[in-house]
């Protein structure tokens, strides 16, 4: 959409009335007067440097250290158009309620003015934004995450497209805190929090719920999925994209380091959360990532489970609320090290377990992509990288077997549209709570999800040959509460059979779910197991299935008529061959 925007930029100033205005250009020398402003304010700080070169921390108000979904809108026209799934005010009051927060804001604080690109410089499918902001924090995660400056600049001179973003921190306040978007003016407004997925707006705020509505409209998709390059020892590539909700594996499935290298299986990181997904002329679903960072969840973090993880952020990088040693490195629970002694926890207090843990379940770091040893080659090829196979995955400790496959492209539709989810530290709230999150997009969908089903089938009624879409479960537990899958660079194991059923080899068997792996399909050489784990991990509890599948009718009653009929008729066909 066309908009003046230097006239925007003009009457956000008139609103909020900063003491300065920095227009961003991206440059090093920015990001170092950036960070260097907020060494001095107190904002940042320096970690050592020797371990840990260029890096800082950052701590949060403790009372805004997730995305909030309560406190976050779509702004349609109609109420019907944002769905049950979203919060709803119409534009006109959200405007008249937001407006009294940003007014005199930024008052003694300096604005920022970020023009962003969101996907590779030269790509088609790249789109352009620019964040308003009186948080440097933002500002610096914004150069890390995004394109900024030169890239944008000439995108929207180019088109005169940009989606616009205000953001004010505000008093920081949740009572005064909101997440407001309004996709039929492609338009932002973000106030009271300096989180994030609540304020790094590229983010979840312009790259999935602004997006995802424009997406609809042009015949694209925009998803929480990460996208891998998994290299077989034939010396293909398959690309793959994965939905897994917050805070569930993506980063850490995109950056798997396998345990099969030595067979000539191997993962290249394209992107670790979100995928712009277009049909290409031949038919086919490629994928980019429109971000130029990662934003990842310390906690659980080592090298064990992450090397490649751990080695991305080695330098370089912004650590948002872990807890920090007396010798000024990072340290969060999972590390890998034991908590020594004189650790400074997140909310900077001498750590002490009652307070609860070190580091804050939801700890992040921010880092460049362009430092990953596993990037891909292909991380900024401006067409994409084309998606053979599709997954959803999420936490759940019972029920959902290790891996299944959809029978065609309308039952995948199904598995994501049903597929539930334990909640986690992502978001505020109660954490382990099963919900419906359809496609992992329940937060981040910015329109009717009944219609957003209906995209879906559409989309894969356009393409040539649909990817396969797959189901995947990490997280199963014994009754003792121990996981049943090793997980982490075991997971190629997983991905071994998927690329075999890709690639027409893999041995299946049929079941009520859809396909599952023949006994000994997965290949489990070299593994120790739990006796009868494979068993449990691929067990299917027909009365507990019943139950899912009312929970998934349940849900989809709630979108109405919008609840596209194929994905009722595929319900009823589920439930048939369950026998329930
Ligand atoms: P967002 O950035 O919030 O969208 O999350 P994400 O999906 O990228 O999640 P991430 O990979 O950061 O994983 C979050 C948590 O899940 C971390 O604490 C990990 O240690 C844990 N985790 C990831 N993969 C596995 C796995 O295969 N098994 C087990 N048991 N835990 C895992
Ligand atoms: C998520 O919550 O899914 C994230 C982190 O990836 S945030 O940027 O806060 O949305
Ligand atoms: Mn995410």
């Amino acid at each position: 959409m066309a908009i003046d925007w230097k006239r925007w930029v003009e009457e956000c100033i008139q609103l909020t009335l900063p003491s300065s205005v920095h227009w961003c250009d991206g440059s090093e020398i920015e990001y170092a007067m950036l960070l260097e402003t907020m060494v001095r304010s107190g904002a940042l700080i320096r970690l050592n440097h020797a371990l840990h070169p260029n890096s800082f921390l950052h701590r949060s108000d403790p009372n805004d250290v997730a995305r909030t979904e309560h406190l976050t809108y779509v702004c349609t026209q109609h109420e019907e158009d944002a769905g049950p799934n979203n919060n709803w005010m119409a534009p006109a009051e959200a405007k008249a309620r937001l407006r009294p927060l940003f007014d005199g804001s930024m008052k003694g604080r300096t604005m920022y003015v970020i023009p962003y690109l969101m996907g590779p410089v030269g790509s088609p499918h790249s789109k352009a934004g620019i964040e308003i902001t009186d948080s440097p924090y933002v500002a610096a995660n914004m150069h890390l995450m995004t394109r900024v400056g030169r890239p944008a600049m000439d995108r929207i001179e180019e088109t005169g497209d940009v989606v616009p973003g205000l953001h004010s921190l505000g008093d920081l306040s949740p009572d005064r805190r909101f997440i407001v978007h309004f996709p039929e003016e492609r338009l932002i407004w973000s106030v009271g929090s300096g989180y994030g997925g609540n304020a790094l707006l590229g983010k979840k705020c312009f790259a999935l719920r602004i997006a995802s509505h424009m997406a609809r409209d042009e015949g694209w998709m925009a998803e929480h999925m990460l996208i891998i390059g998994i290299e077989d020892p034939e010396g293909r590539t398959t690309y793959v994209a994965a939905a897994f909700p917050s805070a569930s594996g993506k980063t850490n499935l995109a950056m798997l380091v396998s345990t099969l290298a030595d067979e000539g299986y191997r993962v290249r990181t394209v992107g670790d959360d979100i995928a712009w997904l277009h049909i290409d002329q031949e038919g086919q679903l490629r994928a980019i990532n429109p971000e130029a960072g990662f934003f990842g969840v310390a906690p659980g973090t080592s090298l064990s489970t992450n090397p490649v993880a751990m080695k991305t952020v080695h330098r370089n990088c912004i650590f948002t609320n872990v807890a920090v040693t007396l010798n000024g490195e990072p340290w969060w629970e999972g590390i890998g090290t034991p908590a020594p002694e004189g650790l400074i926890d997140w909310r900077g207090r001498p750590w002490d377990p009652a307070n609860g843990p070190a580091a804050h379940p939801n700890s992040r770091f921010t880092v460049s992509a362009r430092q990953c040893p596993s990037v891909s080659p292909h991380w900024e090829d401006p067409e994409g990288v084309p998606i053979s196979a599709i997954v959803f995955g999420s936490r759940r400790s019972a029920l959902v077997p290790l891996v299944f496959e959809a029978r065609s492209w309308q039952h995948g539709v199904l598995i994501g549209a049903g597929m539930g989810a334990e909640t986690t530290a992502a978001a505020t709230g109660a954490v382990g709570v099963v919900r419906r999150d359809p496609m992992a997009m329940l937060p981040f969908c910015g329109y009717n999800m009944g219609d957003y089903f209906r995209h879906w089938l559409e989309m894969g009624a356009r393409m040539k040959k649909p990817p396969k879409i797959f189901r995947v479960n990490w997280f199963l537990k014994d009754l003792s509460g121990m996981f049943l899958w090793p997980g982490y660079g075991e997971n190629i194991r997983v991905f071994k059979w998927i690329l075999e059923r890709v690639h027409g080899t893999g041995k299946a068997v049929d079941t009520p779910l859809g396909a599952m792996p023949a006994p000994d399909a997965i290949d489990t050489h070299g593994l120790t197991l739990q006796p009868d784990a494979m068993k449990q991990l691929f067990a299917i509890d027909r009365g507990g299935w019943r139950v899912a599948t009312d929970g998934m009718a349940e849900f989809f009653r709630t979108f109405g008529d919008r609840f596209p009929q194929e994905l009722w008729t595929e319900h009823a066909a589920l439930r048939k061959r369950l026998g329930v």
